[in-house]
């Protein structure tokens, strides 16, 4: 891609892969807190460590990463950014670099020890949140850029079907804008005044609310960049065709419908919201299940149709025609296969009975290390060992796309390790976010302990797993050999269908999306505020 835009990326990733080490050693220290084999040095809190790991993994990684990734494939397929949207891209990053300082400082001197779901009633210092509303807005106005970006290219052709990544990418960044308005409002309208100490009260239950809203879709913004790779990258790679745009699109709208109006599945047992009501976002939350059941049908007809053109024989002849020793195949890959159990387990979170025996326990700390850590985070690395040396102009050689293997192999052995031992031990009742205690001697909570150890085990795998991605990172930047390394961009199958029109009918789309979110919300929200006792703190709007 262009030179400009290649740095613009670039600028977003750096940033990305310095959280990735910052927050992986905030990692490794806890779990060996947490296994009772270390106590933290120089007056460090457990909490503030953990909000460290969650916010510098969970937010700034993945943000900074996404939109440095998008950034680069809108340029790749709908050409040369304009002058508006790459202005706005740098401006977005400006800012939201801003907030990352000003919020990573907080951290740092336990203003902030919140965790990285922050909402009331944890307070952190207002710099805190005023930080992270800056975070919000520069990628608001990074969005703003994409969108122009592909107003522009749609004027420029009219009637004719977007290249399928910057579709992708714009449904992406507008998940996260309508998702983002609910956490806008929390830190906006509540967490702000109440931290400033202009009010004294802040309605507990309307910012965990709030937070949901966004908290969820959250979730899929840092997966859709991931079945980005997935539909049009990967099968490129592997030498075969997109099985269905069509498919793909309705994948992504469906993304767009069904992420947001889901929240209380966070919530389930939430005294103050009705049963009906989550009972009603259960339900939606059942249907957003089925466009990731569609990406695991479009894979497997991908894997199939490209190794049947290869000769493969019988019913999986074609798994041997995968390019395994490709690492910009086998990290993403090894994401996928992992998201067979992260997704199942998943669908055991959304049904209310299963939750009352999993929530807030170490069992859900296993899942989102799954999916975000391993699903999402592998192929994440998968697409920096190609798109780092596209965008510096070197190449991945033979001896680093090993060592990313490796990488890999590392990754997922340490998350199996941790991730399974989470599971284990949230399923016999471990609380998450509790730093190491036995509870007394109290017999269950000594129960938990080795497998506390085998987390820690897992972390330090996982730790050797981030020491030596930054190490291919850093070659990839600025020692590997100067060369060509191609932008994979897959090309749709010779038998796929025609594209309905509809798919790009944006107005449509918004407009369903906007309809399911004031159904799902709008009465629990008014419940919420008129239902808190009159002069209970709770009352008041903030
Ligand atoms: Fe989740 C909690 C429900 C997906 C992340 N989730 C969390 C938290 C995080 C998180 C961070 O209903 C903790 C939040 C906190 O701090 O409290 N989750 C779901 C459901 C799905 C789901 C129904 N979660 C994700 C994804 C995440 C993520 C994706 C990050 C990226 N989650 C919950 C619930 C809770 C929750 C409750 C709250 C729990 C509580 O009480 O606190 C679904 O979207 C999952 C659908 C996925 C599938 C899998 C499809 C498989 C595919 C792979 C195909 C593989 C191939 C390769 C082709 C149905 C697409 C195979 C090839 C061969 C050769 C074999």
């Amino acid at each position: 891609i262009n030179r400009k835009d290649a740095k613009l990326s670039l600028a977003h990733l750096y940033v990305g892969f310095i959280a990735v080490l910052l927050g992986g050693i905030a990692g490794l220290l806890q779990t060996f807190v947490r296994s009772g084999a270390i106590t933290l040095p120089a007056g460090i809190g457990y909490y503030q460590l953990l909000t460290a790991h969650g916010v510098l993994l969970a937010l700034v990684f993945t943000t900074y990463f996404i939109i440095g990734f998008l950034y680069s494939g809108i340029s790749k397929t709908t050409g040369t950014l304009a002058e508006g949207p790459r202005k706005l891209g740098w401006a977005g990053y400006y800012v939201m670099t801003t907030g990352t300082v000003i919020t990573t400082i907080m951290i740092l001197t336990n203003d902030a020890s919140v965790l990285y779901t922050f909402y009331a009633p944890l307070q952190a210092s207002p710099w805190f949140y005023i930080g992270l509303a800056l975070v919000v807005i520069g990628s608001w106005i990074s969005g703003a850029g994409m969108f122009r970006q592909y107003r522009n290219w749609k004027k420029a052709n009219p009637g004719q079907l977007s290249p399928l990544f910057s579709f992708m990418a714009v449904m992406t960044m507008l998940l996260w804008l309508i998702a983002t308005l609910g956490v806008a409002a929390t830190v906006v309208l509540q967490l702000i005044p109440w931290s400033f100490g202009w009010v004294d009260t802040i309605n507990v239950l309307l910012s965990r609310t709030l937070f949901w809203y966004f908290g969820h879709p959250l979730v899929y913004f840092w997966l859709l960049p991931a079945y980005i790779c997935w539909y049009v990258i990967i099968p490129k790679i592997i030498g075969g065709k997109i099985f269905s745009d069509s498919l793909a699109r309705l994948s992504f709208v469906l993304f767009l419908l069904f992420s947001i109006p889901v929240g209380f599945h966070h919530q389930l047992l939430e005294s103050g919201v009705s049963h009906t009501w989550k009972f009603i976002q259960v339900t939606l939350t059942f249907m957003v299940i089925v466009p990731s059941l569609m990406t695991a049908f479009s894979l497997f007809a991908t894997f199939e149709l490209s190794g049947r053109q290869k000769g493969a024989r019988g019913l999986f002849g074609w798994v041997k025609k995968l390019p395994w020793k490709d690492a910009r195949f086998f990290a993403p890959f090894m994401g996928m296969l992992i998201f067979i159990p992260a997704g199942a387990g998943g669908i055991i979170n959304a049904s209310n009975q299963l939750n009352q025996v999993i929530h807030n326990t170490l069992w859900v700390t296993g899942h989102f290390h799954l999916t975000v850590a391993t699903s999402v985070a592998l192929t994440f690395f998968g697409i920096a060992y190609w798109l780092i040396p596209h965008l510096t102009g070197r190449t991945l050689t033979k001896k680093i796309n090993l060592l990313a293997n490796i990488q890999t192999i590392i990754w997922v052995v340490g998350m199996a390790m941790m991730s399974g031992a989470m599971h284990t031990v949230g399923l016999l009742g471990a609380p998450r976010r509790t730093a190491y205690t036995t509870y007394g001697d109290y017999p269950d909570a000594l129960g938990w302990i080795p497998y506390e150890v085998a987390m820690a085990v897992g972390g330090s795998f996982l730790f050797i797993g981030i020491l030596v991605l930054i190490y291919i990172v850093v070659h990839l930047s600025f020692f590997a050999p100067k060369g060509v390394e191609a932008y994979p961009i897959g090309e749709v199958a010779d038998q796929a269908e025609r594209t309905p029109t509809i798919l790009e009918n944006w107005k449509l789309w918004i407009g369903v999306c906007i309809a399911l979110i004031l159904f799902a919300y709008t009465i629990p929200i008014m419940e919420i505020i008129e239902n808190a006792p009159p002069g209970s703190p709770g009352f008041r709007l903030w």
